[in-house]
């Protein structure tokens, strides 16, 4: 084990501790949370380098970066050593394919010189694991030396490839390398969650599947965002043959049974429309300021007026927590962010498909989805929007992404915006 790691561990914990603390204003100038691109997660920013300055660590710059699932268990740590910019070490913990991936770039070249798979931390009642390092020794984007640890032996192999970080590559070296029980061992590792969810899926279990995709995907559980499951009505089947999932008014997500068998789409759907309960959750947070009020109220409140429940003037008097103009607010923000929120679903909800296909995809964004993404970002162009501050990283997201995009024949984005137009218009 070499010092380094050593460290981290030490400070893992120290910011495990402090984000604990984070509301008091002892460790507040040091830690701090912060809008996260990741659309499933929250961020904490700390200020944990350089080490030895006095009265500690820190010195005003945030350096270290740690997202938690809205469920609070990890999922990304990032580190820049040297604060210019670059990440300098990173850990991802791959729910869905039982690993953990570790890189690290000791050099600053915006290039990973060390990749460590490592499986122990999913090994249910194993404690000596399975772990898979690559090495680029002499920092020139080649991978130099492969170390297997096995819960027998120790595995050392020379190798020459160009550096990558994805199961898909690991495995292709696990058979170039020849070992073939290792290879086996991260195949059924990688496919294990997903070949359940394929399992419940055929059986139905609707239910245990939402449940099971939920966390796997790392979307928040029911104790932080409510979500109740009901099946598009048999007479409206034939409308919607190809929707897989509907969100609908804050709280329920409607799946059509009749729809794909294919668990990717199933993966896609449901992370795409969680996203779009998770934007109206956050919506109501960054509104409420010191409103006494809490979530399911509102949606309380919503479905009251959507189902034309009466409650009675004494409860609207005097018992009822949301007000009339809280919830106009809330409704007026909802439309008016429309188009960024269904951007925001189509990016990221594609973006992490690399994350949760068994075998990584070069291309992330599927077709149909290109061609969402220009038509969406071109309306918001056109119509001269201002961009809301929490929307920015993901617009420059996708601007990052408009030289594949541009290549698009503009007919189809045309045909797209103009459903869109006629969507907007419908909105009362
Ligand atoms: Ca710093
Ligand atoms: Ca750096
Ligand atoms: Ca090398
Ligand atoms: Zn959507």
């Amino acid at each position: 084990m070499d010092i380094e790691r050593l460290l981290i561990g030490f400070l893992g914990l120290g910011c495990a501790f402090s984000s604990l603390l984070y509301s008091s204003s002892a460790v507040a100038e040091q830690a701090q949370e912060r809008q996260s691109v990741r659309f499933n997660a929250r961020v904490t920013q700390y200020d944990n380098f350089p080490l030895n300055t006095s009265p500690g660590p820190g010195n005003g710059v945030y350096d270290t970066w740690y997202y938690y699932s809205y469920d609070n268990k990890p999922l990304r740590e990032e580190y820049d050593f040297n604060e210019d910019g670059n990440i300098d070490k990173t850990t991802e913990w791959v729910n869905i394919k039982n690993v953990v991936i570790d890189t690290e770039n000791k050099n600053s070249d915006q290039k990973i010189d060390r990749v460590v798979f490592d499986y122990t931390p999913f090994q249910e009642q194993n404690t000596s694991g399975h772990k898979y390092e690559f090495r680029d020794i002499d920092l020139d984007g080649i991978f130099d030396e492969f170390v297997a640890f096995t819960p027998a032996e120790f595995l050392p192999r020379q190798v020459h490839e160009p550096v990558a970080s994805s199961v898909e590559f690991l495995v292709t070296m696990l058979e170039k390398l020849n070992l073939q029980d290792e290879k086996y061992f991260v195949l059924e590792r990688t496919y294990t969650k997903y070949a359940e969810l394929q399992r419940l899926r055929s059986k139905e279990e609707w239910q245990v599947l939402f449940q099971k995709t939920r966390e796997y995907l790392d979307l928040p559980s029911d104790q932080v965002l409510p979500v109740e499951l009901k099946f598009i009505p048999e007479e409206q089947i034939q409308d919607n043959i190809e929707t897989v999932a509907k969100a609908k008014n804050l709280k329920y997500l409607i799946i059509n049974p009749r729809a794909t068998r294919n668990i990717d789409d199933w993966l896609l759907a449901i992370d795409h429309e969680m996203l779009h309960l998770l934007q109206g959750q956050r919506r109501f947070n960054e509104l409420k300021g010191k409103e006494k009020i809490t979530w399911d109220d509102l949606v309380q409140y919503h479905l009251d007026l959507i189902n034309s429940v009466n409650r009675g003037m004494m409860y609207n008097l005097f018992k009822c927590p949301v007000s009339s103009s809280f919830y106009n607010t809330y409704i007026t923000f909802a439309r008016a962010q429309y188009l960024f929120d269904e951007l925001e679903a189509h990016l990221y909800s594609y973006q992490r498909r690399a994350f949760y296909n068994p075998i990584y995809t070069r291309d992330n964004f599927t077709y149909s989805n290109k061609v969402f993404i220009r038509a969406f970002h071109e309306l918001i162009q056109e119509q001269g929007l201002t961009i809301p501050e929490k929307y920015i990283p993901m617009i420059s997201e996708v601007k990052k992404a408009l030289p594949i995009l541009s290549r698009l024949p503009q007919e189809q984005v045309n045909a797209v915006k103009t459903m869109l137009r006629k969507t907007l218009l419908q909105k009362p």
